[in-house]
């Protein structure tokens, strides 16, 4: 069975001290690194939170707080701060994650007026990202994932791989919540359960 790996958004901005820190993201990064070195994976991929400054998942450009809800273009919307802009070190990868193996990158959130959080496609399921296409053109079966954040970009990759039809596995020892709302890493679990998400770890 070919399987691929999936490293979601592993980024400075999501790690400590970051724009939009993950409690505790930094310590994942050891056991994705020691995934890659034990596993033999066809393909390893990252995906890039990659916005433009004016980007409308930014409380700043809608005068609003961060962790209100808006609507945008018919969906809610949280207002996260200002994270992952394009060309900005918080947009780099964290430099102790080791990239020697990587053999494919999707950047996402690049439309000012679309969030993605899922690797796979935005939010309001406009645009497809390529990523499904990639791993069947590579006759990917099985997908792994790992990654930041549990509740968001974690959580819609995972919910998205298992929609594609790739049996998908989440490594809990290699994710963390940002849990902006009570309990939503612990929410995140269940819906991935429910809907057909194997948990590792
Ligand atoms: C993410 C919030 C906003 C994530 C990205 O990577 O989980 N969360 N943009
Ligand atoms: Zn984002």
């Amino acid at each position: 069975m070919k399987k691929a790996l999936i490293i979601v958004d592993v980024q400075n901005d999501f790690c400590e001290n970051g724009a939009l820190a993950v409690p505790e993201a930094n310590s994942i990064i050891p056991y994705i690194n020691l995934l890659m070195e034990e596993n033999e994976y066809e393909q390893i991929v990252l995906t890039q939170d990659w916005h433009p400054q004016n980007h409308k998942s930014f409380a700043s450009n809608n005068s609003q707080k961060v962790g209100d809800t808006i609507i945008l273009n018919g969906i809610p919307q949280f207002m996260w701060p200002d994270h992952c802009v394009q060309g900005t070190f918080g947009a780099e990868f964290h430099k102790d994650l080791n990239r020697e193996k990587v053999t494919h990158i999707i950047q996402k959130g690049k439309n000012t007026e679309f969030d993605s959080y899922s690797g796979f496609q935005d939010n309001n399921h406009f645009m497809k990202t390529g990523l499904a296409d990639f791993l069947k053109y590579h006759d990917i079966q099985l997908v792994e994932i790992v990654g930041l954040a549990l509740d968001y970009c974690v959580k819609f990759t995972c919910l998205d791989a298992a929609k594609e039809g790739f049996i998908t596995c989440l490594h809990f020892n290699g994710t963390k919540a940002v849990n902006v709302k009570p309990d939503s890493g612990k929410n995140a679990i269940y819906e991935m359960l429910e809907n057909g998400v194997t948990i590792l770890g």
